[in-house]
């Protein structure tokens, strides 16, 4: 059902032209329009100015994250600072792990597909891109690189959300 929306909205936005292709314009549109309200499993989008903690995250074309391990702790907004030091384009996307499956199975049928959600960063070689996330729930979640291929190749990192006093 997620994935459908996507997909609709992959849709309607193809109709815009392609301007609005992985990673462009869309940026412009992230940083001027209101914050979303809608809460997934893994939390909600992040009010930039409730930033808790930043945390920089790379990407490399040997198909890895790093650091490919999280913890954070529930309630906190996170700034990830997302930088491609590859030279091809790289994503990180959060969700479950049934989720990001689900969507990384779709890239690979419709490698052209246009996705841009609050969770997601696109990220060009040798940029960097930022996604502000807050985990309202405690539990496992992941972040992968749905480029076709690559979370299949291992792309794919965990971020566990704790609540408070279950740091060990
Ligand atoms: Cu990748």
């Amino acid at each position: 059902m997620h994935c459908r929306r996507i997909f609709l909205l992959a849709v309607s936005l193809g109709c815009l032209g392609t301007a609005f292709a992985h990673g462009g314009a869309m940026h412009a549109n992230k940083e001027t329009r209101p914050l979303s309200a809608e809460e997934h499993a893994f939390g909600r989008e992040g009010d930039p100015k409730k930033v808790a903690r930043t945390v920089r995250v790379g990407m490399a074309d040997t198909m890895r994250f790093s650091p490919s391990e999280l913890t954070i702790e529930r309630g906190e907004t996170v700034k990830f600072v997302v930088r491609n030091n590859g030279k091809v384009m790289h994503e990180m996307v959060i969700g479950t792990m049934k989720e990001l499956k689900e969507h990384a199975a779709m890239m690979q049928k419709h490698p052209g597909m246009e996705h841009d959600e609050p969770y997601m960063a696109h990220v060009q070689p040798g940029k960097t891109e930022v996604i502000v996330w807050q985990f309202t729930k405690a539990g496992e979640y992941y972040f992968g690189c749905l480029v076709p291929g690559h979370f299949e190749a291992g792309m794919v990192g965990q971020i566990r959300v704790l609540a408070k006093g279950d740091r060990k």
